[in-house]
């Protein structure tokens, strides 16, 4: 297979796209690709500032990479979630991404949750009654609350995440199963900012995870190869799983499914009736985010609760 650009040999063919490529095409051909999706869907400018989530893996981090050399204004946020896993998962993933944030000289700001809130993120699952074993649900409350913060904070006018095709493919189909109509009107590229909330950006959102692994390796980036512990039997892997399967049978099925949707949207398929945010929200009695819940949010809910239970043990021992 040859590189459609200059005829040496391709280091990647994207059967979807009819597309193969050397390294050093494919290398300029994805930032390109993301520098026509950031316009087509209005993410932002080269005036704004960005925040870019990074999680040490290498969809935050080829993105980080895409938008520095794209000459974008953009900081990263790591967010240490105290996980080990037995491969030390969260100690591996800071220094990988506070490395890359020192090689190419970046802004990278570290946010570690034991230290800010009184413990990690397993021991606060186990301290609540949102999940004991599976700690995601904290952990995702708590992941958007520091990157609001943060977000806020530092006066950021996007916040832009790392999420890949496969990632939305399968949060598209597990709300299609659903017919989770409020969830399927708020997915897309961009979810605009209001009250206190910084506009969230997802410019790989059309790029297979292969096609962001092949990035990142190509571009030698040292990223962390092993996902949270806490993924394993997660249901969007098992629907990764089935549109992998759907994929293979028919390539470009999972972007033809995903753009189909925001074809939809856009005609309308979705009304904005159906979005149950930003209406109805006030500010949090404690933290000041936004939220729909009376008095406190349910992140300040949850963290007063995980240190009364810490208290109480630590005093009964
Ligand atoms: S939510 Fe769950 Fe992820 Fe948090 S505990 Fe790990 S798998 S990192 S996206
Ligand atoms: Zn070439
Ligand atoms: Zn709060």
């Amino acid at each position: 297979m040859k590189c459609r650009t200059c005829g040496e040999r391709a280091a990647i063919n994207m059967r979807q796209h009819k597309l193969a490529l050397c390294r050093d095409h494919y290398l300029s051909w994805l930032p390109e690709q993301t520098e026509r999706f950031i316009h087509k869907y209005a993410m932002f400018t080269r005036q704004e500032q960005i925040l870019v989530a990074v999680s040490g893996g290498k969809d935050s981090l080829a993105l980080w990479d895409i938008l520095d050399r794209l000459g974008y204004r953009a900081d990263g946020l790591y967010i240490g979630l105290g996980i080990d896993g037995g491969v030390g998962y969260s100690a591996e993933s800071q220094r990988r991404a506070q490395a890359f944030a020192a090689g190419r000289g970046l802004r990278l700001t570290v946010v570690d949750v034991a230290e800010v809130e009184g413990a990690t993120i397993p021991e606060a699952a186990s301290l609540t009654h949102r999940g004991r074993d599976k700690p995601c649900s904290v952990c995702g409350l708590t992941k958007r609350h520091v990157m609001n913060r943060v977000a806020r904070d530092g006066g950021y006018d996007a916040l832009a995440t790392g999420h890949n095709l496969d990632d939305e493919a399968a949060t598209l189909f597990g709300n299609t199963l659903t017919w989770s109509t409020g969830y399927l009107a708020r997915q897309g590229p961009v979810l605009p900012g209001a009250d206190g909330l910084a506009r969230k950006v997802k410019p790989l959102c059309r790029f297979y995870e292969r096609e962001t692994a092949a990035y990142a390796l190509l571009r030698g980036i040292d990223y962390i190869y092993d996902e949270c512990p806490f993924a394993v039997g997660a249901t969007s892997i098992e629907h990764k799983e089935t549109l992998n399967r759907l994929e293979s049978a028919r390539p470009g099925a999972k972007l033809s499914f995903y753009l189909s949707f925001l074809e939809a949207k856009r005609r309308g398929a979705f009304p904005a009736a159906t979005v149950d945010l930003p209406s109805g929200l006030h500010p949090c009695s404690t933290c000041g985010q936004p939220t729909s819940a009376p008095g406190s949010c349910s992140f300040c809910r949850t963290w007063d609760a995980v240190r009364a239970r810490r208290a109480e043990r630590l005093t009964v021992a």
